[in-house]
């Protein structure tokens, strides 16, 4: 399988991340896409690429246009305001509070677009969600115009960052914006499988009413997990979009057992919709020893993953979102993806 990878992922180099109640080290660093390629490379898994450049035209049928601008600014406007730390919002259009507003102040502007505080900006994240969002389309495109799979090594994530809102290290929803890529290709159905412990809320979100984007998702129960607002299983869509968006929320210490229940119950679903395309989410932070995550799946666990999402046999396009335990997040991604390929 072809993955598509750039060094440019890596101009996001945030120093904070607001945990536990202190500010560490992001857990979504750098070093992510070092170990995954390297992983790539050595197992063989086929040729390493560099994405196109497809502009903003793709992330502005997906995101708010203001949004957009926000981010290609917001780093500049807190350094010109003097403020000294990474952004992080201390206020948000909270219950009570007009949500009908956005500040002109950078700090006030911050809350109006954040979704959760954890996500420090800082310089180079435009760049790098730009470069991630390129990565996923050029991944999407190889598989548009070939059949064959392809990996996209995005960074940062997007499962998280909904139509006007960053968050959960997300700030375009590459899953989103290739799917609507695909559709306006001229696809009239398209799956998305979001295999990341976390809800995709933020992909939920963007196609909740449409029934020409079906959106799964298996991850940690809502009660107990982040995003802890969205994810509960009596979401199912809305309007048109009834019955197209399920959710599969799992509770603390499950297992492959049980989780590949829930994949094959998803699987079974996603063949009934006869989709043309298929886009996973790819988080592997249900590994066993993700430091911030309560799944227990096993390395080699992702091997049969990948073996049963290549059963549904569709066009599928493979792109990255979390995983967080560093040291095994190379086997752990690059085992679904051999064996999906089936060596
Ligand atoms: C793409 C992705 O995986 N984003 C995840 C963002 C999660 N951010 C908040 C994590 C808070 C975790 N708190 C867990 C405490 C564990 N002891
Ligand atoms: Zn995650």
């Amino acid at each position: 399988m072809l993955t598509f990878h750039s060094e440019e992922t890596k101009k996001r180099q945030a120093r904070t991340e607001l945990y536990g109640g202190t500010l560490v080290p992001p857990f979504e660093c750098p070093e992510r896409v070092d170990i995954i390629i390297d992983r790539v490379r050595q197992v063989g898994l086929g040729e390493v690429r560099l994405p196109g450049t497809y502009g903003l035209e793709p992330v502005l049928a997906i995101h708010d246009a203001r949004y957009i601008d926000f981010l290609e600014t917001a780093w500049d406007e807190w350094v010109a305001a003097g403020l000294e730390g990474e952004p992080i919002p201390s206020i948000w259009p909270a219950r009570r509070l007009r949500s009908d507003v956005i500040p002109d102040n950078i700090d006030g502007k911050i809350g109006y677009y954040a979704l959760a505080a954890e996500t420090s900006l800082s310089p180079g994240t435009f760049e790098a969600a730009d470069t991630s969002k390129d990565i996923a389309l050029s991944a999407l495109d190889h598989v548009l115009h070939t059949g064959e799979p392809a990996f996209g090594l995005c960074r940062p994530p997007g499962h998280h960052a909904a139509v006007d809102q960053y968050g959960g290290y997300c700030f375009f929803n590459n899953a989103a914006i290739a799917a609507q890529c695909a559709l306006n290709d001229g696809m009239q159905r398209v799956a998305i499988l979001d295999i990341d412990f976390h809800h995709g809320n933020g992909t939920q979100d963007i196609f909740y009413d449409r029934d020409d984007v079906l959106f799964l998702s298996l991850h940690g129960e809502p009660n107990d997990a982040f995003p802890y607002y969205l994810g509960f299983a009596d979401e199912t869509g809305q309007g048109k979009g009834e019955s197209f968006n399920v959710n599969y929320p799992l509770p603390r210490h499950t297992d492959y057992a049980a989780w590949s229940q829930a994949l094959d119950q998803a699987i079974a679903r996603i063949r009934a919709y006869r989709p043309e395309l298929l886009i996973v989410s790819l988080g592997v932070d249900t590994f066993e020893k993700d430091p911030i995550s309560f799944f227990k799946l096993k390395s080699e666990e992702f091997i049969d993953c990948g073996r049963r999402l290549k059963q549904i046999g569709l066009p599928t396009t493979f792109l990255m979102e979390g995983g967080y335990a560093v040291e095994e997040i190379g086997i752990n991604t690059v085992n679904v993806l051999t064996g999906f390929d089936g060596d």
